[in-house]
């Protein structure tokens, strides 16, 4: 039996977020490396199941396909950073003025952001580009035709992420990254269950016909990134109808989880009828997660799973969020174990 591959390397533990404004208070940062460790505990454990592997180090021009040479120049700007110094963005400009910013000056970030949860310091972009390095690789692998299966650990995640903006603990969108290498390939679907809507992704495809984006998350009047994520949010232009939101109230525990999948995702799919699936795999579902508030437990994750492995589709399945890390790492292994 194959071991499933998934793509890690060490070099994403270097960035360290030390903490985040949120909600009008200074706090820890939720996204820390104990993340990343947690899973990659758990898969060392199951070691007759998945194959830790590196990736190769992705090509600037893999990240231009989908990000702007902007946001891409301020992450090297924030590399020139003194050790230890931390920069929030804190002013966004908005509206219709022609605003003009400089990625080389680290204090225009806000220009570039949308949050003041996503810090910038030295490590970022050594971290971002490792993290985007392991969805490209198991792109490329799947393509292949070896494995139907691989599972990309992206930390920092992505799915907040869109060409020309960062925020979410997003830098470049993992899933899109590797979404954009199938694309030329067959059709792509990305379906998000991060309890977050995967804002960066939604806007990426948003025009597109030939990758779906489908969301199922916490209802946006309650829950970050709250402007967008509405149902009425369904594609424009070609990709009108290409693009799913359900938003779930607070509580929702896995029968009515599954009820929605099986309701509005599952069918679209069927009626999209992709060649590739791209689960944005985020864990902030579950009932002790610090930011999320659905009541999806760790078994839930593994039925969860099957809804998904019973398409059969070549499948990548990428790391979003979720922050309860002590068993950030059983849940992700819950979820994978539906597909082996
Ligand atoms: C990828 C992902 O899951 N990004 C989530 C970004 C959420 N940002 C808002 C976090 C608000 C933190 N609130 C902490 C409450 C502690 N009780
Ligand atoms: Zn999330």
């Amino acid at each position: 039996m194959t071991r499933m591959p998934c793509y890690f390397h060490p070099d994403q533990l270097l960035f360290k977020p030390a903490y985040e404004w949120a909600f009008g208070d200074k706090m820890r940062h939720s996204e820390s490396t104990k993340r990343a460790e947690s899973i990659v505990r758990s898969l060392k454990e199951n070691k007759d199941k998945y194959e830790l592997m590196k990736p190769e180090r992705i090509q600037l021009k893999a990240i231009r396909d989908l990000h702007n040479y902007q946001l891409i120049t301020l992450y090297s700007t924030a590399g020139t950073l003194p050790e230890g110094k931390t920069v929030f963005p804190s002013i966004f400009p908005k509206g219709s003025r022609d605003y003009s910013a400089d990625p080389t000056n680290i204090y225009h970030a806000g220009y570039y952001c949308f949050d003041s949860g996503t810090p910038l310091n030295r490590q970022v972009w050594t971290a971002a580009a490792w993290s985007a390095s392991n969805s490209v690789e198991a792109a490329r692998r799947i393509l292949k035709g070896k494995e139907r299966v691989i599972y990309s650990l992206s930390r920092p995640p992505g799915h907040h992420a869109s060409k020309d903006k960062f925020g979410g603990y997003c830098y470049f969108n993992n899933a899109g990254l590797a979404a954009r290498v199938l694309r030329p390939k067959g059709r792509v679907m990305i379906v998000d269950i991060d309890f977050h809507h995967g804002n960066g992704t939604q806007e990426l495809f948003y025009k597109d016909d030939k990758v779906f984006f489908a969301s199922i998350h916490g209802d946006p009047r309650e829950y970050y990134p709250f402007f967008c994520g509405f149902p009425s949010e369904t594609g424009a232009g070609k990709g009108e109808g290409y693009n799913l939101n359900v938003a779930l109230s607070g509580g929702t525990k896995l029968k009515p989880y599954r009820d929605a999948i099986r309701k509005h995702i599952i069918p679209a799919i069927h009626r999209f009828d992709p060649q590739f699936l791209i689960l944005s795999a985020g864990f902030d579902t579950y009932y002790q997660d610090p930011i999320g508030n659905f009541d999806i437990h760790t078994d839930d994750f593994y039925e969860i799973g099957l809804e998904f492995n019973k398409l059969n589709l070549p499948t990548i399945i990428v790391q979003e969020g979720g922050y309860f890390t002590k068993d950030l790492g059983k849940n992700t292994v819950s979820l994978l174990s539906a597909f082996v």
